[in-house]
């Protein structure tokens, strides 16, 4: 089989199991300048208190370490994006990317059927798979395979698609085509930037974890830092995502698992933030609302107060 057919078989089977984009780039070192990038984030403290960043750089910046036979990266895009109640709610407000089911779960299955279907078909191949909790660096690697380009609040946008979608990576020995990248399409824009509420990101694609509400939500353990806004939000934060222009042209996922359970469409935060622990595992069962612990949900609803 010709690389192009291997190329045009394997995206195939990707849309086939569920997957928006997919794309390919070759395995190797991340560039100079990236790899110099991650560092400064980590040298500068940009990484706040994800510690677990400090570990296994090497492997982050590049995938052959993980995987040795690795000769390409397999990207892959699923759009999550959905109608957001609580958006328009004062407080209480939920980034769209969670409430429903849990991402972790929905990438996680979809990869491991293409991995086992990738090693049926190719007898000897190597592929291991990650969503999100691998040392990778997710949207480099999509940027790389073509997928869209990194913008300015650090996100990867994809024409059709904007920033509203979720990263997957598979690393294989197969050796297929890589797609060209994408050109930047930010322009001069920089709404992204002028609409943090916190001033996060510093300057075009640099974001300060730790003046992020999206970490401060999700990530940071215990009392919030002194000082800190929640600007109405209880769980992560999208505001750098709403202004960008390329998200009008977003169209809704067809995942119907993304879809907000029905209390969590109507943010109550009087009963939220003195839920019982049996209560708040009932109400994020399932779901990517879990992270903070219960804890973390009381502090984050009761900052509202
Ligand atoms: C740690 C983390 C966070 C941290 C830090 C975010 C950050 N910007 O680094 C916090 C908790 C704040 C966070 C928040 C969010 N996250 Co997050 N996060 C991650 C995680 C686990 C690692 C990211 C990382 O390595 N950061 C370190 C920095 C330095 O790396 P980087 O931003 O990827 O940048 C590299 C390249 O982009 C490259 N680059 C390429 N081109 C260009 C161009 C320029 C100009 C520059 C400067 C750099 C650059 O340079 C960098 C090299 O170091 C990834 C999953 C993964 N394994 O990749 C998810 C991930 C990035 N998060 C995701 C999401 C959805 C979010 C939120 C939108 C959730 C929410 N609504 O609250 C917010 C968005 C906030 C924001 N503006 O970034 C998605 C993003 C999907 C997408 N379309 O881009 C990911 C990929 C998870 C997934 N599997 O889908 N996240
Ligand atoms: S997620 Fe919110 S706080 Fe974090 S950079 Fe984007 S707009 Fe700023």
């Amino acid at each position: 089989m010709s690389g192009t057919d291997l190329a045009a078989r394997v995206r195939a089977l990707g849309t086939e199991f569920g997957f928006d984009s997919v794309g390919f780039a070759r395995a190797g070192p991340v560039d100079v300048d990236t790899a110099e990038r991650f560092r400064r984030f980590l040298r500068e403290g940009r990484h706040a208190g994800m510690k677990y960043m400090e570990g296994r750089v090497e492997e982050r910046l590049d995938p052959t370490r993980i995987l040795p036979e690795a000769r390409t990266v397999i990207a892959v895009l699923l759009n999550y994006h959905r109608d957001n109640p609580t958006e328009h709610a004062q407080t209480g407000k939920i980034a769209r990317y969670a409430g429903g089911r849990d991402y972790h779960k929905v990438m996680q299955s979809r990869l491991r059927a293409l991995k086992r279907r990738l090693e049926e078909l190719y007898p000897g191949a190597k592929v291991w798979h990650a969503v999100d909790t691998a040392p990778v660096l997710e949207r480099y690697w999509a940027e790389k395979a073509g997928l869209g380009w990194v913008g300015k609040n650090t996100l990867l946008i994809a024409r059709g698609f904007g920033s509203w979608t979720f990263l997957g990576v598979l690393l294989t020995s197969l050796e297929i085509p890589p797609d060209a990248p994408r050109r930047d399409h930010c322009g001069s824009c920089a709404r992204c930037l002028e609409a943090c509420p916190t001033s996060a990101l510093l300057e075009p694609g640099v974001l300060d974890s730790g003046l992020c509400i999206s970490y401060w939500t999700i990530e940071h353990r215990g009392e919030l830092p002194e000082g800190a806004d929640l600007h109405g939000w209880v769980f992560g934060c999208d505001d750098c995502q709403t202004v960008c222009p390329w998200n009008r042209f977003a169209r809704p996922t067809n995942v119907s698992e993304f879809e907000l359970g029905e209390e969590l469409r109507r943010p109550d935060l009087v009963r939220w933030a003195a839920l019982s622990r049996a209560e708040w595992d009932a109400l994020t069962r399932g779901t990517a609302l879990r992270r903070p612990g219960h804890e973390g949900w009381l502090r984050n609803c009761g900052f509202h107060f």
